[in-house]
C-alpha cells in the first residue's frame, strides 16, 4: 500500500511514474500522519517528521552515501555534493536519494518513506537522540524564517509485508531501472587521462597481449580539444576515428567523459548556440552565469529547461556518429570551482590580509577565504533556472541537476539512435534519473575502508532503482597496493560496473603494472568475472524489469534471522549466491555467517578448485589473497560460462 501526502506546493521532480491519488487533508504541527501497523507513528513537525525507533529497528536506504547498511547512528543530508572525501563524518555525496525502510524485528513491521523534493532534506537517523528518526527540510537560508511555508514536498508511505516488498512497491511507484548493455558488464580500465590515442592503443594491447580480459576503455577530459565537450584534440587524438574502429575490431568499446560545464568561448560552437537560445543558467540580472571549471570559464546548460536539454542531448551525436556507444557524465552536481563573481571577492578580499601580522583569528579567517572558493553555497543561490515556464532559483532544484542532464543524453540516444542501447553513467543523481542511466560512486581513494564501503553502497543503491553501478576499483586517490587492488577487484567482480579509474598523480593500476604474481592473480580474478557474466547479466536485468534488487543485505533475504539482520559485509546477490568479501589488509581469511545450508565455491582465479558443504551458522573460511569463495544456496546452482574468454560475445 502507497500513501501520498502533498505538502504545500512542491516543486515537481518528475522522480515518480504512478499517479497516487493525495490524501485530502494534510495532518497539521505536531499531529500524527500515519499510524504504522506495528511500528511508531509519524508525526508532522515544524520543517517535517518524526518517528520513534526501537532499539531493533535498522533502517535501510539512502542510496549513495557513507557508513554502513544500517544507516543508524548518524545524520545525513541530501545536497548533491562534489565531494572527493568519502569519510564517515560526510553528510552528503553525489546523489540525493530520499528512500528509506524502517524494518523491525518481526518480518511484517516495516515501513518506507520517500520524501520527494529537489531541495535539501536531512535524516538524523539516531543522531541526536538514539531513539528517533527526524526528517527535515533545511530551507534555503535568507529565506523565510517561516518553516512551515518550506514545507513542499510529497511524502511517501509504503507499508507491506517484507521489506522486500516494500521496496518493490516503491520501486514500481518510481518506473522501471535502465538496463545497460551485456558488454557494459566486462572488465573497463580508465585514467585521469590516456592522454593520446597511441596511449589508448598501448594500454590495450598491454591486456590483450598479457590476456587480460578487457572490453571498454575510457576516455577522461584529455581526449577533448582544451576540455570543450564534444570537439576532440585535434594533436593528441586526430586519428580519432579510426581509434574508434580499430578498437572495435579489437572488441573494445571507447567510453569518453562529458562534463557539465561548457566553455566560455566564441567560435565554439556549443556555446555560440547556447547563448544565441538563451540556453545557459542566467545570474538575477538575466546574463549568462559564469563559473569555473576545468576550461576555465563556462556557462552552465539549464538542464532543466526542456528546449535546452533537448539541445544539448543532441550534441551527443557528434561522438556517436564517429561510433562512440557508451558515455559517462561528470562534475554535475554541478561542480563549481568557482564563480567568476566570488573569485573576484575573494581576490579582493584576501588583499586586505596582505599586511597584516596573521595571528590565530586572521590566518584561519585567510586560509578559509581562498578554501570557499568552490562549490560555495552562496554560488548556487545566485544562478536560475527556467523549469517548467518559471524562474527558479538553483539551490531550490539542485538535486536535480545530474539527473536532467543525464536523461538529456538518454533522450536523445531514444531519438537518434532508437535501436542501439547505449551505455549511459553519471557521477550526480536523483531517483528517477535511474531510468535513465547508471552511476558510478564517485572519487573514492585507495583506502580499504572505501572497499567496504563500496560493498555496503551496492544494496542501498539498489533500493533506489539504481541497479548499473560500481565504484572505482583500487580506489581514485591515493595510491592503491596490489593486495588492495586484488581484494577490491574479487568484489569488484560482483559488480554490475567493474572499472578500474585512478586519478591524475597517483600510482599507475592498470593490471599489468604491477609484479607478475600480483598481475597473474588479478588477471586470474579478471576472467573470474566472465564466467560470471551471464548469472550476473541475468540477475541484473531480472531485477530490472521486476523492481528487484541484485544486491541484498542479508537481513532482507533471512528477516526472521536475528544473526542474518546484523551482518554488514555480506551480500545475496541474484538468487543463487551470497558472497562474503576480504577488505582488511593482511588477512589470510574472515569469518563468515552462513544464514542457511549452502555449497561453497572456491576459486583460484578463474578455476573452480574446491566445493565444500556447509551448515548455517558462524564460521571461519580461509581466503588467501588470489581466491574467491561463493557461497551457493542449497537449492539453486551457479552456472559458470567456459574460461578464457576475453571480451564479452555479443
Ligand atoms: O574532480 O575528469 O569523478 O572520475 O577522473 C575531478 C577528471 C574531475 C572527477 C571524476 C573522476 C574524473 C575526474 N573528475
Amino acid at each position: 500500500m502507497i500513501r501520498r501526502f502533498t505538502f504545500g506546493n512542491p516543486i515537481p521532480t518528475e522522480a515518480v511514474v504512478l499517479n497516487i491519488e493525495k490524501r485530502k487533508a494534510v495532518p497539521p504541527i505536531d499531529e500524527s500522519i500515519a499510524v504504522m501497523d506495528g511500528m511508531a507513528e509519524i508525526k508532522r513537525t515544524v520543517n517535517g517528521f518524526i518517528m520513534k525507533m526501537r532499539d531493533e529497528d535498522i533502517v535501510y536506504g539512502l542510496g549513495e552515501n557513507v557508513r554502513g547498511i544500517n544507516k543508524r547512528g548518524w545524520v545525513y543530508e541530501s545536497n548533491n555534493s562534489d565531494e572527493p572525501k568519502h569519510e564517515e563524518t560526510r553528510k552528503s555525496l553525489y546523489g540525493s536519494h530520499n528512500f528509506i525502510v524502517i524494518a523491525g524485528e518481526k518480518p511484517s513491521e516495516n515501513y518506507g518513506l520517500f520524501i520527494d523534493t529537489p531541495g535539501k532534506v536531512r535524516f538524523d537517523i539516531g543522531y541526536s537522540k538514539y531513539d528517533e528518526l527526524k526528517i527535515e527540510v533545511i530551507p534555503a537560508d535568507g529565506d523565510s524564517e517561516d518553516y512551515t511555508s518550506e514545507l513542499n514536498l510529497d511524502l511517501y508511505i509504503i507499508e507491506e509485508d517484507t521489506v522486500l516488498k516494500t521496496v518493490k512497491s516503491f520501486r514500481g511507484l518510481v518506473g522501471k531501472s535502465y538496463i545497460a548493455p551485456k558488454w557494459a558488464f566486462g572488465y573497463g580500465q580508465s585514467r585521469w587521462s590516456y592522454m593520446s590515442s597511441d596511449e589508448v592503443r598501448e594500454v590495450v594491447k598491454k591486456h590483450r597481449d598479457n590476456h587480460i580480459p578487457l572490453d571498454s576503455l575510457y576516455l577522461d577530459i584529455d581526449y577533448m580539444d582544451d576540455f570543450m565537450d564534444f570537439t576532440i584534440n585535434p594533436d593528441t587524438f586526430a586519428d580519432f576515428k579510426e581509434l574508434v574502429e580499430d578498437m572495435k575490431k579489437e572488441h573494445i568499446h571507447l567510453v569518453p567523459i562529458i562534463d557539465a560545464g561548457v566553455k566560455v568561448k566564441e567560435g565554439y560552437k556549443v556555446y555560440d548556440e547556447g547563448v544565441q537560445n538563451g540556453y545557459f543558467c542566467k545570474d538575477e540580472n538575466g546574463e549568462d552565469f559564469i563559473v569555473g571549471v576545468w576550461p576555465g570559464k563556462c556557462v552552465l546548460p539549464d538542464m532543466l529547461n526542456d528546449e535546452a536539454r533537448a539541445w544539448f542531448g543532441n550534441w551527443y551525436k557528434v561522438l556517436l556518429d564517429l561510433g562512440i556507444d557508451g558515455f559517462w557524465n561528470d562534475m554535475n552536481e554541478p561542480a563549481l570551482f568557482y564563480s567568476e563573481k566570488r573569485l573576484k571577492k575573494v581576490f579582493d578580499e584576501i588583499g586586505e590580509y596582505k599586511n597584516k601580522n596573521l595571528d590565530v583569528n586572521t590566518f584561519f579567517e585567510f586560509s578559509e577565504l581562498a578554501g570557499s572558493i568552490a562549490n560555495n553555497p552562496e554560488d548556487y543561490k545566485s544562478f536560475y533556472h527556467n523549469y517548467k515556464g518559471q524562474k527558479i532559483r538553483h539551490d531550490k532544484v539542485h538535486n536535480l541537476f545530474g539527473y536532467y542532464m543525464t536523461r538529456s543524453a538518454s533522450e536523445a540516444f531514444k531519438r537518434l539512435v532508437p535501436d542501439k542501447n547505449i551505455l549511459m553513467y553519471s557521477r550526480s543523481s536523483y531517483i528517477g534519473m535511474h531510468r535513465y542511466a547508471g552511476i558510478w560512486q564517485g572519487d573514492n581513494r585507495a583506502f580499504w575502508s572505501h572497499l567496504l564501503m563500496n560493498i555496503q553502497m551496492m544494496p542501498s543503491l539498489n533500493m533506489c532503482g539504481f541497479l548499473y553501478t560500481g565504484a572505482d576499483l583500487g580506489g581514485f586517490g591515493d595510491d592503491t597496493t596490489s593486495d588492495l587492488m586484488i581484494r577490491w577487484l574479487s568484489f569488484g567482480i560482483f559488480t554490475p560496473l567493474m572499472r578500474n579509474h585512478s586519478a591524475r598523480g597517483t600510482r599507475r593500476q592498470e593490471v599489468y603494472q604491477f609484479d607478475s604474481k600480483s598481475m597473474d592473480m588479478m588477471s586470474g580474478i579478471i576472467s573470474l568475472r566472465y564466467r560470471l557474466i551471464h548469472y550476473l547479466y541475468d540477475a541484473y536485468t531480472k531485477a530490472c524489469e521486476q523492481d528487484e534488487m541484485m544486491f541484498r543485505p542479508l537481513g532482507m533475504d533471512y528477516p526472521s534471522d536475528k544473526d542474518a539482520r546484523r551482518v554488514e559485509d555480506q551480500l545475496m546477490i541474484g538468487d543463487a549466491i551470497m558472497v562474503a568479501p576480504v577488505y582488511t589488509q593482511n588477512a589470510t581469511g574472515r569469518s563468515v555467517y552462513i544464514p542457511e545450508n549452502m555449497t561453497m565455491l572456491r576459486f583460484k582465479g578463474a578455476e573452480l578448485v574446491e566445493k565444500t558443504s556447509l551448515t548455517k551458522g558462524h564460521t571461519f573460511i580461509d581466503m588467501p589473497l588470489g581466491e574467491v569463495c561463493i557461497f551457493v544456496r542449497e537449492d539453486k546452482e551457479l552456472k559458470l560460462a567456459d574460461a578464457g574468454a576475453e571480451y564479452v560475445e555479443e
